[in-house]
């Protein structure tokens, strides 16, 4: 992030040396007391790799959070709509930590998407992109707004698998192990595309 003062316009300020830019942007990388959360990615319109990996650059970009963890792409069967009525998805999972509380990471995960001129007039309707807040940190709430874990995690190995990928040991507060919600769901329509990679930002 680049530091307020770099660019101020205040002819007072004194220019900041290099070394010292480095120096803070070293302390911006380290969040104070973060908490965890869980986000899954899904596009199935327009370029949905490109979508996907900018969705985890500007996760990144954003004040408070940092990407720690990227898992593998999946090519996915769309979920809960007529089977050949939508194009298939790309799914992805990303581990963040971050000191935004659950509120503002979903309207930033929102802002995301609407800069994807993500479309909202079908409920599961096709989209560029969809960014979910599967897990915050164990917390629990029915919020309609922003209910957690997100309802419907445990039943879809869209996300379940490529979650599992990047933390074997996760649990759905709630629902359980990861591990095991996978021993009770087929995994049908979950492709695995090696090759296909996101990346994790710098
Ligand atoms: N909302 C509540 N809790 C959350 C949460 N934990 N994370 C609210 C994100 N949003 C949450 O979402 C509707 C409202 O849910 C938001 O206003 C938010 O306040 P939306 O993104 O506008 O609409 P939606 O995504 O169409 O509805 P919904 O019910 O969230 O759908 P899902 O559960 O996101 O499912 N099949 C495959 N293969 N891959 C997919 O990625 N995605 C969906 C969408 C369906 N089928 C799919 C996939
Ligand atoms: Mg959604």
């Amino acid at each position: 992030m680049t530091p307020s003062h770099a660019s101020s316009p205040d002819p007072t300020v004194q220019p900041v040396p290099a070394s010292v830019v480095r120096q803070v942007d070293a302390a911006d990388s380290t969040l104070h007391n973060p908490h965890r959360a869980v986000l899954s990615l899904g596009s199935n319109l327009g370029n949905r790799l490109d979508t996907l990996q900018g969705a985890i650059d500007a996760l990144e970009d954003t004040p408070g959070v940092r990407v720690k963890a990227v898992s593998p792409v999946y090519e996915t069967e769309p979920w809960g709509v007529d089977p050949g009525s939508q194009p298939t998805y790309f799914n992805a999972v990303v581990l963040l930590k971050t000191t935004l509380p659950p509120a503002s990471l979903l309207e930033r995960a929102q802002a995301i998407e609407e800069a994807y001129r993500r479309v909202r007039d079908t409920r599961w309707g096709p989209r560029t992109l969809d960014v979910d807040i599967i897990s915050y940190q164990g917390v629990t709430s029915a919020d309609p707004a922003l209910t957690l874990p997100h309802p419907r995690v445990h039943e879809r190995a869209f996300v379940l698998v490529p979650w599992h990928d990047v933390d074997p040991d996760a649990e759905v507060p709630g629902h359980g192990e990861v591990a095991s919600l996978l021993d009770g769901i087929t995994e049908r329509g979950v492709t695995p595309r090696p090759d296909l990679t996101l990346v994790l930002p710098d």
